[in-house]
């Protein structure tokens, strides 16, 4: 059993609905158990600015199954909600789910880079990651604490329960 965090982003189609059925499905995947789930957090679009605002958490899974299948798993969830892959890069979408780590393992392949390369400095992965593992140390032995000190909490807002 591995512990999995997922992040989890929309700005299209009522994106708070897109996260919560997006939780929904990932508590029905196979050998899996969705353990919990940040706060969900109001976030400025990241890449062009003429795009709506992001709505995003973070969620812990456990499973049995390996990544490469978790990836298939998750895929599956963003298409049955509508996402179309479009050519534009960084552009709207109605639903993302990243794999962010993948217990300690260290990925890297054509498919799948974990720990997600992006997510050192984006406030609206490590701000719900931290409510979540406050203490995580990363598999490239960055502490999450540092990262965060690294990263101040601007063009975030959380969202509520
Ligand atoms: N910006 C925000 N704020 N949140 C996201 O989830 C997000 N996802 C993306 C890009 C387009 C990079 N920007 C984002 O993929």
């Amino acid at each position: 059993m591995e512990r999995v965090y997922i992040g989890l982003g929309s700005n299209l189609d009522t994106p708070r609905q897109q996260l919560h059925s997006a939780l929904e499905a990932l508590a029905q995947l196979p050998q899996s158990h969705l353990a919990c789930h940040s706060s969900l957090y109001v976030s400025d679009p990241l890449g062009p600015a003429d795009q709506p605002r992001y709505v995003n958490a973070v969620a812990a899974l456990d499973t049995e199954l390996q990544p490469w299948a978790l990836l298939d798993a998750l895929q599956r969830i963003e298409q049955e909600q509508g996402r179309v892959r479009k050519a534009e890069r960084w552009g709207p979408r109605t639903l993302d789910l990243d794999i962010l780590l993948f217990g300690e393992r260290r990925i890297d392949d054509e498919r799948l880079t974990v720990p997600h390369y992006h997510m050192h400095a984006r406030p609206f992965v490590l701000y719900p990651l931290a409510e979540l593992a406050p203490e995580l140390v990363l598999a490239d032995g960055r502490a999450l604490r540092e990262l965060l000190a690294a990263c101040p909490f601007t063009g975030l807002e959380r969202l509520p329960a």
